[in-house]
This record gives structure tokens, C-alpha cells and sequence, in this order.
């Protein structure tokens, strides 16, 4: 052994070289390199070899010639290391960059065969493995959070009968109507084309410049403007297809259906001030809250309704079915529950399933159907394209979280990264190897294979080729009324400030002034505020291609009207410090875990700290705990701790957020000189420790107008 591989050799070993390595194998402490092949491992595993099974020597240095001199090209460990580094990254996806993914499970809970053939709803209690990633559109991998955004929601289903993916977003309608704008769309929001910024963010000029030439956007605006583009978790959100898909039943009968994902546990947001201390405090706040949800056991769950109806319904609706910017009110055709899917595991490899996970709306299995929706149209192509490109072969299919989990044979041979190994020689159909002895391969099954619908309607339709839109698709307004109109005081006066902010950040002046006449056609009242907020004058109103119709307004559009009551799957932070009680901050806890919540302990320092009845360790400290984090507080202090907290800012800020954002404040006595020193003033959302359970983590709305102006 030459002097310098020695010494190597003695770099790797803890306590005998001169730099102590550290851990980085993650394996539990274990350094492959440290295990001598004398140790008396005899697990081929445990051993650190190149991507073709040579075992390695030194992971820790390159193979130099002489003690200080260059490296060798010979040194191919090293080689191979870094050129595998180097290709690391894979072109992120052009919208929907950040995601969060987990695995779970998909239950038919009411068998629905008069409405489809698909096999997973032929009885109840059939089952499947499923694969949900949520996602926000504008931003870059790293971006956070919490902008304010739309989120996807796309739901991979391995059933049976092939892979199905419902790749929808938490708002059901689209900001436009042909895949023929989504370039220009996406274009618009993105960062701008010359300076790189603003990053996941829709406050810009050329984003409203966009919106302001597309009327057809002003719905879709409604919503993203609402606190449904700031939403608290994942777990908490409602998903949409989006577009009127097609159920089609074993007599080859077919009806109209939309796809809901109605969440458990409710729907929350944020207010926009928390979500922008969020987006400091916790850049991965979503991401984080799911998979630890998960983790520890609290699998969120969502159940899969359906809107079904039929021609006939849907020729008589004042909106076109086939538009994705319109939805059908549920009070129109109720949502009815066929399913639940549970999310019950976390990825184990972000990048081999999430990021690889490929969702293609073609994915569709024989009992479900497309419309002729443009938008749908345009995206049947656009998702198998764009995977190509970002997974680099025809075979992504193969990546074990884009393989379906039954059986899948064809003739489709070769391309790069192909890891099947197809025997025989029948690579063609026809074929009559079979004659011959030799396998022939899989053929078509017409009874039970996919079929495409062939609506009575469209059976006549003389198929002439048109680049037009239908007549109903120039309804640019009713919904987007109905849907404000739908809306809580607080939601509409939430609206009208996000308008004002994303307005206030655009530098165009005619950009500003073109959204603001939009709005008139949607509601004066709208156009009036935000035109104020501007401190512009009211433009002339936009001419509408369609006048707009008055629709009798729905509940199920607003969150706050369907807001549950509930401390399930709530975090809720309690504060202490030096001396507080013990007891109250234990029989508090759990009260609030006995109710489906859970608590994070938050004191000015983590180690330890004594308290009344032993010492207790907080969870996170409370400058780096803000209580943004948490849909409710608590506080136990002594008076003279509440008095000393009451001179740092951080303690200051941790009420007034909370009351700030209208969120239950449960607090003992001695806590009343922070309370006052951050003005948080009586109301029912403020309350004695004793009564926390009973006021529950909902949100105090009453209380805005004293803290925020709502005209
Ligand atoms: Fe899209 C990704 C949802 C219209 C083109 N889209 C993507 C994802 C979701 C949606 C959730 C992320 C999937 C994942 O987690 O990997 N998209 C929608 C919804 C739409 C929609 C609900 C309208 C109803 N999309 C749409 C159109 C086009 C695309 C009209 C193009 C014509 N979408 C894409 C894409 C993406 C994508 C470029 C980027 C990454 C990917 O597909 O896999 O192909």
C-alpha cells in the first residue's frame, strides 16, 4: 500500500485520522467505508460499489498521482460520481413545478353500474393503490408554498383496468376556454420574459395585461382572486376535474359527469398577510404539513363525487357544458358521493416518485369517456408530449410510479432506457407465429377493451372543421357573478383587496383601468371598490360579448358558509415559559389530541426549561415558530414571564397574528400583558384556557372589521 492510500485509509477511520468523518451514509451511523473486509460483513449490500457492482475502496478521496499531485483521468469511481451528479436535475415542468406527492388508496363506496362500466365502481368496497400530487402552477421547484395561486390536484388510480389520472386543480373552472391560449397563459404568468421575476407570483404586468384582453378569464379571476388561492393545507382543499368528462355504461349509454374531491377534514385558507409570514416563516409549509400529517398516522382523506346528467339537461343550461370556464352549481345537480381516497404514505424517494410521476389526462379507463371540451382536447396531447421531453424517452411509462399495476403487453419495442426484455420474435400484429409454435403476442379485445363514445348527437354531426367557438362560450360574466355574489361579506371584501394588491403591482396604467372595466360587467359594487382601492376613476364599463344573467347564488362556492366546526387534523401552538403549569399545558394538550388535533409547544428556548411541576421541552423556539403556523393558539404563562415576553417583538407579533388573522386565542390570566400589549381586544374567539375546546380552531370573522378595512 503506497503511503497516500494509507493515509486515506486512515482519514476514513473515526479516531485514527487526523478529520473525523461524519455521517453522511444516512444509514444509522454506518460508513460503508469504514467496514474493513475483515469485520466480518458478509452482507453484499453493505458495501458501496459503482453503478456496474465494483466494490469501492475510498469514497473520500480521488485518485491522485502523488501526495499532492493532479487527478487521474484513470480514477473512473470518481468519474462516474460526478458525471452522474452532474445530470442530476431533469427539466422541471413547465407549469406545476412544485408538488408534493403521496401514495394512498382509492375505495368505491357506492357501486354505480347503471352509470359506468368502469370496473373499479362495479361494486362497493372495490379498491386500488393510488398516487395524488398536489402542485402550484407558477412557480419553480423551489418556490414556496403558500403564494397565492391555483393548486393542482392530480390523482393517478391503478386500477384494475389500467392507470386512470383525474389531473384537476382545487377550482373548477379554467382561465381559459382552448388549449390553443395556454402557451400565452402560461407565458404571462410566469416570470417575465426579460428580467426573470416576480417568481410564483401572478401580481405583474403581464400577467393582468393577459387577463385584462381575455374576458373569458374573469370567472377563473374570481376564484383566484378568493381565499381559495390561499389555502391552509393540502389536506384541507377541494379538487376538480374541471372539465364535463363522459361516464359510459355496459349498454354503451352515456351521461355527462363532473369529478369533485370534497375533503374531509373541511376546506380552510389563510388571510393573505398570514400567507405572505407563512411564505417566510415556512417556505415548505404545505409540503412539510402533509407529510407529517401522514407520518404520523392522520392520513388525509377526500371523498370522489359526481355531477351526472344528460343531454338533455345540459342543452337547456344557460351555459355551455363544454366550456371549462362555467360550472354546475350543485344546487343545480348535487354532488353524489361514490368514493373516498385516503392518503396513508409518504413517497419514500421524492425524486423517483414525485418529480418522476408522469399524469396524463388520456389516461382514462373503458367506462369513463372525453368531451369535446377544446380545453381537454388540447391537453390530451400536451401531457404525453411534455413528459417526453421531461423524462427523456417514450419508456417513462416503465418508472415504476407511471407503471400501471396490471398486466400491460403491446408491440410498442425498444427507445431509450428501455428495461423490459420482450422474448420471441412476434413483435408485429397480425402474426401467425402461433401456427409455428411460437408465441404470437397479445391481441385486441373487442368486448372488453376501450371503446370511444360515440354521443347519438355527434353520430350525425356532419364533423365540418371549424375554428370557431360555440355561441354559449361567450358568456364571459354570469359565473364569475354568481360566483361572487356567493361570497361572505369578508370573502367579497377579500377579493377586492387581492385585486387591489395584484392591480397596485401592475405598472400599466391602461392594464389596470381595461381589469377594472371587466369587473363592472361582474358586479358594480366589485369595480367600484377596487377602483377606489387603485384611487383611479371608474372606467367605462367593458363591452360584454353576451350580457351576463343573474344566477341564484350557491353556498358550496363559499368556504367560509361551509366552514366545519372541528378540531380534527387542526395544529394548534401553546406557548409557555419559565414557571408556567405544567398540568394546565398537559390536560390542555390533551383535551385538543382527544379532539383529532395536535399540539406544538412553543417557549423562548427549546432545551428544557422549568416550569411549575417538573421541566418541559417546547417544540420549536418561539422566534422561529411565528404563530402563522398554527389555525389556533394557546398561551400559559406567569404574569411576570407574560411582562418580560411582552418587550420582544416575537411574543408581541405571535398574538397580534393570530388575532390579526382571526384565529382563536386561548389564554390564562397571568398572560394578559402580552395581550394588551399586542391589542388584542375581547371577543368570542379570545377565551380562557378552559373553554378552548368548546370555541374549537375555527375563525373569528366578526372580528375583521375591527382590524382591517372591509370597504
Ligand atoms: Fe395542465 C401539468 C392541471 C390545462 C399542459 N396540469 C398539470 C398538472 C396539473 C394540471 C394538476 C400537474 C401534474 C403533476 O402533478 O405532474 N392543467 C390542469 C388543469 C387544466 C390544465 C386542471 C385545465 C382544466 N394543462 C392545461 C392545458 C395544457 C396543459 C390546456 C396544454 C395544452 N399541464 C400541462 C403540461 C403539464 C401540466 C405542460 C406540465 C407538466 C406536466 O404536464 O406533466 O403538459
Amino acid at each position: 500500500m503506497s503511503p497516500a492510500s494509507d493515509n486515506a485509509l486512515a482519514q476514513n477511520r473515526p479516531g485514527q485520522g487526523e478529520t473525523p468523518v461524519e455521517d453522511h451514509a444516512g444509514n444509522g451511523g454506518e460508513l460503508h467505508q469504514d467496514i474493513a473486509p475483515d469485520a466480518g460483513h458478509d452482507d453484499a449490500d453493505a458495501y458501496l460499489t459503482d453503478n456496474f457492482g465494483h466494490r469501492i475502496a475510498d469514497n473520500q478521496n480521488s485518485l491522485r498521482a502523488g501526495e499532492r499531485g493532479p487527478t487521474l483521468l484513470e480514477d473512473f469511481v470518481l468519474r462516474e460520481k460526478i458525471f452522474h451528479f452532474d445530470h442530476e436535475r431533469i427539466p422541471e415542468r413547465i407549469v406545476h413545478a412544485r408538488g408534493s406527492g403521496a401514495h394512498g388508496v382509492f375505495e368505491c363506496t357506492r357501486a354505480i353500474p347503471e352509470l359506468t362500466k368502469a370496473s373499479i365502481f362495479q361494486k362497493k368496497g372495490n379498491s386500488c393503490p393510488a398516487f395524488v400530487r398536489f402542485s402550484t402552477v407558477a412557480g419553480g421547484a423551489g418556490s414556496i408554498d403558500t403564494p397565492r395561486d391555483v393548486r393542482g390536484f392530480a390523482v393517478k388510480l391503478y386500477t384494475d383496468s389500467g392507470n386512470w389520472d383525474l389531473v384537476g386543480n382545487n377550482i373548477p373552472v379554467f382561465f381559459i376556454q382552448d388549449a390553443m391560449k395556454f402557451p400565452d397563459l402560461v407565458h404571462s404568468v410566469k416570470m417575465e420574459a426579460d428580467r426573470g421575476y416576480p417568481q410564483a407570483a401572478s401580481a405583474h404586468d403581464t400577467f393582468w395585461d393577459f387577463i385584462g384582453l381575455m374576458p373569458e378569464a374573469m370567472h377563473m379571476i374570481m376564484w383566484a382572486m378568493s381565499d381559495r388561492a390561499i389555502p391552509r393545507s393540502l389536506r384541507m382543499m377541494e379538487g376538480f376535474g374541471v372539465h364535463s368528462f363522459r361516464f359510459v355504461n355496459a349498454r354503451g349509454e352515456g351521461r355527462f359527469v363532473k369529478f369533485h374531491w370534497k375533503p374531509v377534514l373541511g376546506i380552510e385558507s389563510t388571510t393573505w398577510d398570514e400567507a405572505v409570514k407563512i411564505a417566510g416563516a415556512d417556505p415548505d409549509f404545505h409540503r412539510r404539513d402533509l407529510f407529517e400529517a401522514i407520518a404520523a398516522g392522520d392520513h388525509p382523506q377526500w371523498d370522489l363525487g359526481v355531477q351526472v346528467f344528460d343531454e338533455a339537461w345540459a342543452a337547456e343550461q344557460p351555459y355551455d357544458i363544454l366550456d371549462p370556464t362555467k360550472l354546475i352549481p350543485e344546487e343545480d345537480i348535487p354532488v353524489e358521493i361514490i368514493g373516498r381516497l385516503t392518503l396513508d404514505r409518504n413517497v419514500d424517494n421524492f425524486f423517483a416518485e414525485t418529480e418522476q410521476a408522469a399524469f396524463l389526462p388520456s389516461n382514462v379507463i373503458p367506462g369513463i369517456d372525453f368531451t369535446n371540451d377544446p380545453l381537454l382536447q388540447g391537453r390530451l396531447f400536451s401531457y404525453l408530449d411534455t413528459q417526453k421531453s421531461r423524462l427523456g424517452t417514450t419508456n417513462f411509462h416503465q418508472i415504476p410510479i407511471n407503471a400501471p399495476k396490471c398486466p400491460f403487453h403491446n408491440f410498442q419495442r425498444d427507445g431509450m432506457m428501455q428495461t423490459l426484455v420482450p422474448t420471441g420474435r412476434a413483435n408485429y400484429e397480425p402474426n401467425s407465429l402461433a401456427e409455428a409454435g411460437e408465441a404470437s403476442g397479445p391481441r385486441a379485445c373487442p368486448e372488453t377493451g376501450f371503446a370511444s363514445f360515440t354521443a347519438n348527437a355527434e353520430r350525425n354531426d356532419p364533423a365540418q372543421k371549424l375554428r370557431v367557438r360555440a355561441e354559449l362560450f361567450a358568456d364571459h360574466y354570469s359565473q364569475a357573478r354568481l360566483f361572487y355574489r356567493s361570497q361572505t361579506g369578508n370573502e367579497q371584501a377579500h377579493i377586492a383587496s387581492a385585486l387591489v394588491f395584484e392591480l397596485s403591482k401592475v405598472q400599466l396604467g391602461h392594464v389596470r383601468a381595461r381589469v377594472v372595466s371587466r369587473l363592472r360587467n361582474i358586479d358594480e359594487d366589485l369595480a367600484r371598490r377596487v377602483a377606489q382601492g387603485l384611487a383611479i376613476d371608474l372606467p367605462d364599463k367593458a363591452k360584454a360579448a353576451k350580457a351576463p344573467i343573474d344566477m341564484p347564488p350557491s353556498d358550496a362556492l363559499s368556504i367560509q358558509k361551509q366552514a366545519r366546526d372541528t378540531l380534527e387534523g387542526r395544529k394548534v401552538g401553546i406557548l409557555f415559559a419559565e414557571g408556567s403549569d405544567k398540568a394546565s399545558i398537559d390536560t390542555l394538550k390533551a383535551a385538543i389530541e382527544k379532539a383529532g388535533g395536535s399540539v406544538f409547544l412553543v417557549a423562548p428556548k427549546v432545551g428544557g426549561i422549568k416550569v411549575k411541576g417538573g421541566t418541559l421541552k417546547a417544540d420549536g423556539q418561539l422566534a422561529g415558530s411565528p404563530s402563522v403556523l398554527f389555525d389556533a393558539i394557546a398561551s400559559v404563562l406567569m404574569p411576570e414571564a407574560a411582562e418580560a415576553l411582552s418587550k420582544q417583538g416575537a411574543a408581541v407579533q405571535w398574538f397580534m397574528d393570530a388575532y390579526g388573522h382571526c384565529k382563536t386565542i386561548a389564554h390564562c390570566k397571568g398572560t394578559q400583558a402580552l395581550l394588551d400589549k399586542a391589542n388584542v381586544e375581547p371577543d368570542d374567539g379570545v377565551v380562557r384556557i378552559e373553554d378552548f375546546i368548546k370555541t374549537g380552531a375555527k375563525r373569528h370573522w366578526a372580528r375583521e372589521p375591527r382590524i382591517r378595512d372591509l370597504a
